[in-house]
């Protein structure tokens, strides 16, 4: 990679590297300036001006940002009669017009299966199908609870991070086996992830709504209400505490569980916390209007409008640390509408792999909530750190993936369903104005995405390894 040349007389040698990405605004998680950056065997190997390469590229004008990291997708995960629409081809394809270029899902161990065993399954089938980097979190469901002695073997193979949930039939744990399994992952210094919903109260109102003939979409919010989460996320923080593990409150949708975290964070427990674009975007309004309101129904659900403003001050004081979009998308037709005689049967999940950058970037960094470093930190940065991927992701450091986002702050689209990849048949931001798109997308160097559509790159990517 090392070339000469003449200058006033003199062979002076210099690097050659293979791509430059010149003329733009460097923005990371600490910092804005402009620099150039160079690129090597799908790296990022130098930082600063006057670089040399086989090839430049100009992002004059653009934003050069660290592919962004979703820490909490669900691909082709069964769920119920049915499974989410987006294969991991689809998915990863989604996510990486979107400017994600590393995804974090989930591994779903069937009851009799050993983590190990359900691990290189779940690896089996992303293997060669994705367009970008993938990894992985355990789940401990209470059928688990007999294999807890696999936790250190999960952490060698990759995965330090294990999801719980307090909700589900045949997933949740009851808070005595929460403790152990929170202690199982403090022990390894891995993380616990919490689906936090209080389940007696969700079943309280759940069943008492269908005994008064309450079957619509409309009674979904009714049977999981803000103070299930609020409960249920103070009490993960306790025992998380007691259990002496790190803790990761994933898609908090509340002004109390916000609040809950803070206070715990506060007081210097390590303790994470989540939101998603839909608790930041959409409101429980959605839920009227038919059986349309299908296309909403999530767990936790839609909050007023009181709860996305306390989230979203809480996104600008530091005291949530990432924005993952849960994506679990379902059809609308052929899938949410198998609960159209009971809303308990819509499969619960929302698309949103793609739309991230953009959404965050328009009405969080343009509407004054977060700054543009708080934006990269938010989607990238603290998701990589949190879970053991970073520098190779999250940064644009020296060493580090060349996964690289050219993001045009000036772009304005508006968000339809057809300008999307995700394998689904609505989006729940469909007219959404957007301001600033990503306009160029590298995976290892490799350009995997233009103008918000798939260049059909010859790029595969792999699993990458967590650690503690
Ligand atoms: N909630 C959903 O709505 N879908 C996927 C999993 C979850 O927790
Ligand atoms: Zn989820």
């Amino acid at each position: 990679m090392n070339a000469v040349r003449e200058e006033s007389g003199e062979r002076k040698w210099f690097v050659m590297y293979d791509l430059i990405v010149a003329g733009g605004k460097l923005i990371t998680a600490e910092e804005t300036f402009s620099s150039d950056l160079a690129i090597q065997g799908g790296r990022i190997c130098a930082v600063g001006t006057d670089l040399q390469g086989k090839e430049t590229i100009r992002a004059d004008g653009l934003y050069v940002l660290p592919g962004a990291v979703d820490p909490h997708v669900h691909l082709q995960m069964p769920i119920g009669e049915t499974a989410s629409s987006d294969t991991w081809k689809t998915g990863t394809i989604a996510a990486a017009c979107g400017g994600t270029t590393t995804v974090i899902d989930f591994v779903e161990p069937e009851p009799g299966e050993s983590m190990l065993q359900a691990l290189s399954a779940r690896r089996a089938e992303a293997e060669g199908q994705t367009l970008i980097d993938y990894a992985l979190h355990m789940t401990i469901t209470e059928a688990m609870m007999e294999k807890l002695d696999e936790i250190p073997s999960v952490l060698d193979a990759g995965v330090p991070s294990f999801k719980l949930y307090t909700t589900y039939p045949g997933m949740k744990l009851n808070d005595y086996q929460m403790l152990d399994a929170m202690q199982a992952v403090g022990k390894i210094g891995g993380i616990v992830l919490v689906h936090s919903e209080n389940d007696a109260i969700t079943r309280f109102h759940t069943e008492a709504l269908l005994r008064e003939g309450r079957f619509g979409p409309d009674a979904h919010p009714l049977s999981r209400p803000a103070l299930a989460e609020e409960e249920a996320v103070y009490r993960v923080l306790k025992l998380a505490q007691t259990a002496d593990a790190s803790v990761y409150i994933v898609h908090i949708s509340t002004a109390g569980g916000s609040a809950a975290l803070a206070q715990a964070a506060a007081a210097g427990q390590s303790a994470w916390g989540e939101t998603c674009p839909q608790y930041l975007l959409l409101t429980e309004e959605k839920y009227q209007g038919g059986f349309e309101a299908a296309k909403y129904v999530c767990a936790p659900p839609l909050r007023a409008a009181a709860h996305q403003a306390a989230l979203w001050r809480s996104l600008s004081r530091g005291e949530l640390h990432t924005i993952g979009t849960d994506h679990c998308p379902f059809y609308f037709n052929g899938q949410k509408d198998l609960g159209k005689d009971n809303f308990t049967r819509i499969p619960g999940g929302l698309p949103g792999i793609q739309s991230r950058l953009a959404l965050l970037h328009t009405f969080g960094v343009l509407e004054g909530h977060i700054s543009l470093n708080q934006w990269v930190a938010l989607c990238s940065t603290r998701p990589a750190q949190i879970f053991g991927l970073y520098p190779q992701k999250g940064a644009l450091q020296p060493g580090s993936d060349a996964d690289i986002v050219l993001f045009d702050p000036n772009l304005k689209k508006t968000l339809t369903h057809s300008s999307l990849s995700e394998n689904v048949d609505y989006s729940p931001y469909e007219g959404f104005k957007l301001s600033g798109m990503p306009v160029q997308v590298y995976a290892h160097g490799m350009k995997v995405a233009s103008d918000g559509r798939y260049t059909g790159a010859n790029h595969t990517g792999s699993f990458i390894r967590g650690t503690v």
